[in-house]
């Protein structure tokens, strides 16, 4: 068959150039998207899937949503990227929806997960020499083992995963590893010195890795009694993943800084930001952190539409409702290779025994229309856009048990 006439190459030639011309960062499913709407992803040769990675939590509003494109598109024909140089029109507005929306004080905009999370680390420590009065060059983080929060080598310098470190030292000092989950090791970490903690409110590339109920309000307690800044990584868990605009909503808490990324364009454009809760943001003076994309008149007109649908459409609603009938749908399959099931609103895992490896029912799920994706070697993410209907996860649904029930049964 001829690939349609967009497609200007065949299957196989796209992944012999990748193959050749790319570095082998990625082992990706060998699927070639050429088009997007709603939960549906198109191939080269037509064949329709439902999404459910939603590129790591990026399309939580579904591929191409009208409304964040039309922003897009009009805001790309009128002004695109001024620097932070210069004022522009678009950034005031983003602010101020930005902060109505997640009852923030202050914003500080960039383009990427990591980014946002390498200046959180800076804004922590000059906070900690300038208002905590922790001695220059001291200042510690404690961060959580099999944490994930990118790929800079500040950050990859505390990763436990040693795909993610290992040759890329020498990394930056001052972080300190405790368990993920248990607030007492978080205490005894805490030193004189310590000036954040930074942890995600569920783990999402250690396999949707839920804490026990209390945690965060006990570290929210710690923290306060240390003088310690709750830093929470939501650039995963955020912006409606879990059924709550932030995660931290379930345990009814408030981080210090809190951090946004992926969905906060609908996957659209690269938009992050640090969301200060206290005054933190403000130790930052002119010339002591930037980025020249950050905060741009395009990034900002996207992300208002992106925030706006995410609201407006009632998407988060519908991933609590979904996720809750996705889970229990789950929760009912039954073979031997299934470890447990778990998740919370849309953010959700089937973990296998240790014998299983979950590279192959991705595989087989993409056979028949479903893309997942695998993360470490016996846990599957599912995670579809927050625009999933009833039928659609009925949908899935069938595919997964038919999956299942394809795989040998030990
Ligand atoms: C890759 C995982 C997801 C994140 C949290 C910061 C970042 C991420 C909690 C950095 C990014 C991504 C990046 C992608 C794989 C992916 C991922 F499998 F590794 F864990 F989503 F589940 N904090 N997560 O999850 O954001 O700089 O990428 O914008 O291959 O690196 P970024």
């Amino acid at each position: 068959m001829s690939a349609p006439a967009e497609s200007p190459l065949a299957p196989a030639d796209y992944l012999e150039i990748e193959d050749r011309l790319g570095a082998h960062n990625y082992k990706p499913l060998d699927v070639i998207l050429t088009r997007g709407e709603g939960v549906w992803v198109w191939d080269v040769e037509g064949k329709r899937y439902l999404d459910c990675l939603s590129a790591y939590s990026a399309v939580n509003q579904g591929h191409c949503h009208p409304r964040i494109v039309a922003a897009l598109t009009e805001q790309a024909g009128r002004l695109t990227l001024t620097s932070r140089a210069f004022r522009n029109d678009q950034l005031a507005l983003f602010y101020r929806d930005v902060c109505r929306i997640t009852r923030s004080h202050k914003v500080l905009p960039m383009n990427s997960g990591a980014e946002a999370v390498e200046t959180a680390i800076k804004t922590a420590r000059k906070w900690g020499y300038q208002v905590k009065g922790v001695p220059a060059g001291r200042a510690e983080i404690v961060v959580c083992a099999n944490n994930f929060h990118g790929r800079t080598i500040a950050i990859v310098g505390f990763s436990t995963d040693p795909a993610a470190r290992d040759g890329f030292g020498p990394f930056a000092p001052g972080f300190k590893i405790v368990p993920f989950g248990d607030a007492d090791a978080l205490e005894e970490a805490i030193t004189p010195d310590t000036v954040a903690f930074l942890v995600e409110p569920i783990q999402g590339e250690a396999g949707v890795v839920i804490p026990p109920k209390g945690y965060l309000g006990r570290v929210r307690e710690i923290c306060n009694r240390h003088d310690v800044l709750l830093i929470l990584d939501e650039i995963q868990t955020g912006l409606g993943r879990t059924g709550r605009l932030l995660a931290e909503e379930h345990e009814g808490i408030e981080a210090d800084l809190t951090l946004i990324g992926k969905a906060l364009s609908g996957g659209v454009y690269p938009v992050s930001a640090v969301l200060s809760n206290s005054e933190v943001l403000g130790v930052l003076k002119p010339g002591e952190h930037g980025s020249t994309f950050g905060g741009n008149p395009l990034a900002c007109a996207v992300a208002r539409a992106a925030l706006t649908v995410l609201i407006e459409e009632d998407m988060i609603g519908n991933a609590r409702r979904m996720g809750a009938h996705f889970l229990s749908a789950l929760s009912r399959l039954r073979h031997p290779s299934i470890r447990e099931v778990r998740g919370v609103g849309l953010m959700l895992a089937i973990e296998l025994h240790p014998s299983f490896e979950a590279r192959p029912l991705a595989e087989a799920l993409k056979e028949r229309g479903l893309l997942c994706k695998e993360t470490h070697a016996h846990t599957l993410r599912i995670a579809p856009p927050l625009v999933i209907t009833r039928e659609q996860v009925d949908w899935a649904m069938e595919r997964i048990e038919a999956a299942f029930a394809a795989l040998p049964q030990a």
